[in-house]
């Protein structure tokens, strides 16, 4: 049972783009909706994909939850893991048009902020108990520069600035849905009933693990 007092978790997902009829990283939120995870309630809002609206729904959802934890999810397309980011930058380099038709080229995120940002999700105390549950996972170290590292980059602004210590964020990066590859032969793939154990994995860790593991992570390119 939930009480107007149970700590609330703010997990975002996008609407689908790139002309898709269907994004895993909303199908993954809304499956989690309303679940209790280690004491906390998951309140998931759905995100556009369009440079700056999504950052006002971000801010909207935050003034109004006022979450304890916040993790944004977006697809990467052609991953084949569930891939929590290290880190944002601030910048907006757009291969393609969001879903407005907006397609910025090395504009800043947030005007005169820092260079970038660190998650504060215990990424790698993630990845070791995804594998551990059987679930494929990394640490990633890009989560490229469209509107998934716009939205990172201004939660960690917001969070970094934001008079509420102790509230962590981040983005977990998750892979396409079968439908989604069955479309490109030979892209990865990843079933949703395993994407929604992986995010609720994720959740319980972020939920329970105070301190990062100190484990390499590291890649050579
Ligand atoms: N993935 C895109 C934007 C929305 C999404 O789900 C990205 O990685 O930037």
């Amino acid at each position: 049972m939930t009480t107007v007092d149970t700590p609330r978790i703010l997990l975002t997902g996008f609407e689908p783009f790139d002309q898709d009829s269907v994004n895993p990283s909303w199908e993954v939120a809304r499956a989690l909706h309303g679940e209790t995870i280690a004491g906390a309630q998951v309140h998931a809002v759905q995100l556009p994909c369009v440079f700056g609206a999504a950052m006002e729904v971000l801010d909207e959802a935050l003034a109004s939850l006022q979450p304890s934890l916040v993790i944004s999810l977006g697809l990467a397309g052609g991953r084949s893991e569930i891939t929590p980011e290290r880190v944002a930058i601030n910048i907006d380099d757009a291969r393609i048009p969001d879903n407005a038709g907006k397609q910025p080229i090395d504009a800043p995120v947030v005007d005169k902020a820092p260079a970038a940002y660190f998650s504060t999700l215990p990424i790698k105390a993630m990845v070791r108990n995804l594998r551990e549950a059987g679930l494929p996972a990394s640490v990633s170290n890009t989560a490229g520069t469209f509107v998934c590292n716009h939205v990172f980059y201004a939660l960690m602004h917001r969070l970094a600035r934001r008079a509420a210590p102790g509230v962590r964020g981040g983005f977990i990066h998750i892979p396409a849905l079968p439908q989604q590859a069955a479309r490109h032969p030979g892209m990865a793939s990843m079933a949703l009933e395993t994407q929604v154990a992986g995010i609720r994995e994720a959740i319980r860790t972020a939920m329970t693990v105070q301190q990062d593991l100190l484990e390499n992570a590291g890649q050579l390119h």
